[in-house]
């Protein structure tokens, strides 16, 4: 199983997502928009995962402790050279906390935590070449005025499971981590 962690989106902000696509999708402009149901903010990409570690995953993510806390999303961005068009998530103390929290929780499973540092986003679109990431990065400076998010309240984190696909990978929700103290 492929799987990653991450945070589901509030549905105001799914419904104002929705507007920012609609704005800047061109038909046959060659990207790969994600669906909106596959909209969520990754925590930790774990890849392939055996039956032995998703038991471990779930003990284990079960035992994180976290208050609900509010996530604010800015404007649009680009990774270049990944060729992904996202919109920003606000680092906030609470949600590196939450974070760090996943990975450690992960680490007993036989996960390592990624190197990079964390840079929280929701991905929109993925460019299929290298010109794309041109046009991507166009997109991300294409509305004059740039969107504005209303913040939201994260309630809960989720595992997934990724299912590639030709036309992009579709995301199941397998389990639910409610945040609470
Ligand atoms: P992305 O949105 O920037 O593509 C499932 O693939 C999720 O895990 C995606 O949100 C993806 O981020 C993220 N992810 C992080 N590292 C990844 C990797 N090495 N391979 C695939 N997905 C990765």
């Amino acid at each position: 199983m492929r799987m990653f962690i991450g945070i589901p989106l509030a549905e105001a902000v799914v419904e104002k997502l929705e507007t920012v696509r609609a704005r800047l999708y061109r038909r046959g402009d060659g990207l790969r928009w994600a669906a909106r149901e596959s909209w969520h903010i990754t925590l930790q990409f774990l890849g392939e995962t055996s039956a032995e570690q998703y038991a471990c995953l779930v003990t284990n993510l079960g035992a994180v402790r976290m208050e609900p806390f509010v996530i604010g999303l800015d404007g649009l961005g680009c990774f270049d050279r990944a060729g992904v068009l996202f919109v920003t998530v606000r680092l906030t103390p609470a949600l590196t906390a939450l974070q760090q929290r996943v990975t450690t929780a992960t680490e007993p499973c036989g996960f390592t935590p990624e190197k990079r540092a964390f840079a929280p986003h929701i991905t929109l679109a993925r460019g299929r070449g290298h010109d794309d990431a041109r046009r991507l990065s166009a997109l991300a400076t294409e509305l004059r005025r740039p969107p504005q998010f209303s913040p939201f309240l994260a309630e809960e984190f989720v595992l997934y499971q990724s299912f590639p696909g030709p036309g992009g990978s579709r995301y199941e929700r397998r389990e639910r981590f409610t945040l609470n103290a």
